[in-house]
């Protein structure tokens, strides 16, 4: 029994209390009908792209099937999200984004 009597401690031992949030995944889907340039201003208008990077991806993805536009934590990845969908959507594209936990 500790913390009692003489001569005796209580060592409690903590956990680090910080925790390194989950890290999520936002990527582009592939289809036949999205213009090419508009892929790419998605990418520089929402991911901060320059206009080569966003070439890039969006031929990855135009040749992959799916590529890779950032990786942020929950809600800022579930926003870019909204935000592609809804951009997609208003200018009747049937461009895709998700997101998956890394
Ligand atoms: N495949 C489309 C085309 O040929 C271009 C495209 C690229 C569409 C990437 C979606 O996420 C995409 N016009």
């Amino acid at each position: 029994k500790g913390g009692e009597g003489p001569g005796t401690a209580v060592i409690t031992r903590t956990k680090p209390q910080t925790k390194r949030p989950s890290l999520y995944r936002v990527l582009l889907l592939n289809d036949d009908y999205t213009p090419m340039e508009f892929v790419v201003h998605v990418l520089e208008r929402f991911f901060n792209k320059n206009r080569d990077q966003a070439n890039t991806i969006m031929l990855h993805v135009h040749h992959h099937g799916v590529g890779e536009c950032g990786v942020f934590t929950y809600e800022v990845a579930e926003t870019k999200v909204t935000q592609v969908m809804d951009f997609a959507r208003k200018h009747q594209h049937p461009l895709q984004c998700v997101m998956e936990k890394k």
